[in-house]
């Protein structure tokens, strides 16, 4: 039989990597066939996150960016300045981290989801039309973010105008200086051709972008042990693969940025210039418990006693 699996990105993106890695697992291993469907195929985000809810779809890679309104707690990704910036201290946390491996699953589970694994995707770059240096910069923008309520808390914060949109329109909204910035990953970047309708890119540190992939609930439960245990195992051979193919990638897209448009300003802001956006944390946070309550003070909590973990 055929499993249908989603993704928000290309094939040749990150995203479309670990989905390759995956297929490939569950088709070397079993009798069971994985069709791939990129970003594009079947819809937005929230239309492949929909199709998974309801079955058509047997796995779905949606972001926490997007899950924000299914699944509150999913929004702790957004607090700044919260994960490490060092791949392997990043590695160790997904790997380890309690919160992921045995809170979020129940959380995504009330949703008909079974949470296979959350995964790193590249520091978060602020990428707009003019230069930032400062919040001030951002007086006026229009920044375009993903439709989570945590993140139009930040991006106040921050000094800017959030407008959530889809991915889809953030290209367009560009070219048409409907918005006037974006933040996302270095990769995604280059290969969507971001910097076309955009002019300056600053390295703020305030996040990595997470992603999480999942199984239909009813679709997971109903397969045998050894199957959950191939499904398992594809997971986490996807998720070593995808760690180990990000190594550079930030560096090298930054490359080919540059040659693609040499006049794309590109600012890596001092500790000196990052402070005013770290003292934006604490406001951030405090908004996340305020959306989420107990249970998301919970997840906040053990986060950071993973992330402590991690770090050591
Ligand atoms: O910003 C977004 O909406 C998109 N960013 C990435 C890195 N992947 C998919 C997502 O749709």
């Amino acid at each position: 039989d055929t499993w249908k699996y989603a993704f928000e990105e290309a094939m040749t993106d990150v995203q479309g990597v670990y989905a390759q890695k995956f297929k490939e697992e569950i088709e070397a291993n079993s009798d069971h066939e994985v069709q791939l469907f990129p970003f594009g195929t079947l819809g937005e985000s929230a239309d492949i996150m929909e199709q998974a809810q309801a079955g058509i779809l047997q796995f779905v890679d949606q972001s926490p960016g997007f899950t924000g309104a299914l699944i509150p707690e999913a929004q702790v990704f957004f607090v700044p300045y919260l994960l490490p910036a060092k791949s392997e201290e990043l590695g160790d946390f997904f790997r380890n981290s309690k919160a992921i491996n045995e809170m979020f699953p129940e959380l995504y589970a009330q949703q008909g989801l079974e949470l296979l694994t959350m995964f790193p995707e590249g520091e978060v770059v602020m990428n707009t039309k003019d230069p930032v240096e400062k919040p001030e910069d951002l007086n006026e923008v229009k920044f375009r973010v993903m439709t989570n309520p945590l993140l139009v808390e930040s991006y106040k914060a921050f000094g800017a105008t959030p407008t959530p949109l889809p991915w889809g329109e953030v290209y367009g909204g560009l070219q048409t200086n409907i918005i006037q910035g974006q933040e996302n990953p270095l990769f995604w970047v280059e290969s969507t051709k971001m910097y076309e309708v955009t002019g300056a890119i600053t390295l703020t540190g305030h996040n990595n972008f997470t992603t999480a992939v999942m199984a239909n609930k009813e679709f997971y439960d109903g397969l045998s042990d050894e199957e959950k245990k191939l499904v398992q195992d594809a997971s986490s051979a996807a998720f070593e693969h995808i760690l180990e193919y990000q190594k550079g990638l930030s560096e090298e897209s930054l490359a080919k940025i540059k040659e693609a448009k040499p006049e794309m300003t590109i600012s890596d802001l001092t500790e000196e210039q990052r402070a005013p956006f770290k003292e934006a944390a604490a406001q951030v946070e405090a908004k996340f418990i305020e959306m989420t309550g107990d249970s998301g003070k919970k997840i906040l909590d053990q986060m950071k006693e993973d992330l402590k973990a991690a770090t050591q």
